[in-house]
């Protein structure tokens, strides 16, 4: 017998609250093609050594916004022009020595030239092409 029945009362049972848990979003690696309109590309230049030209006379990049860096290590000014096949003028850093400057430019598949707009430095050959696809 059991006269002394010590009655826990249990807390009433909540119904269970099921967390939804917020899946972090990873990020995948670059495998993964994303539109080309979304897409942005970061183009590099830079003279090659002291001479008047550029060290790749062939660019490519992905349309949509296309980020040009040009990095002028040498004693020479330049700057990188780019334009489109009218020669209208897209985007241009400033004329300058040491360190980087760079611009933006959206740009629609095509052909494009980019040249050092220093008088007498896109004659010379300072100029190449730049290839959006
Ligand atoms: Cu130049």
């Amino acid at each position: 017998m059991d006269d002394q029945l010590a009655v826990e009362k249990e807390p009433e049972a909540k119904e269970p609250v099921v967390k939804k848990v917020a899946k972090m979003k990873i990020k995948k690696p670059a495998a993964k093609k994303e539109p080309a309109a979304n897409s942005a590309s970061t183009v590099k230049l830079a003279p090659k050594g002291d001479q008047l030209m550029f060290d790749t006379d062939t660019l490519t990049a992905k349309a949509g916004e296309v980020t040009v860096d040009f990095t002028n290590d040498s004693a020479i000014s330049h700057d990188v022009v780019v334009s489109n096949s009218s020669s209208k003028v897209l985007g241009k850093t400033p004329v300058f020595y040491g360190g980087t400057k760079s611009f933006n430019v959206t740009l629609k598949p095509g052909t494009y030239t980019y040249y050092c707009s220093v008088p007498g430095h896109r004659q010379a050959g300072m100029q190449g092409t730049l290839t959006v696809n």
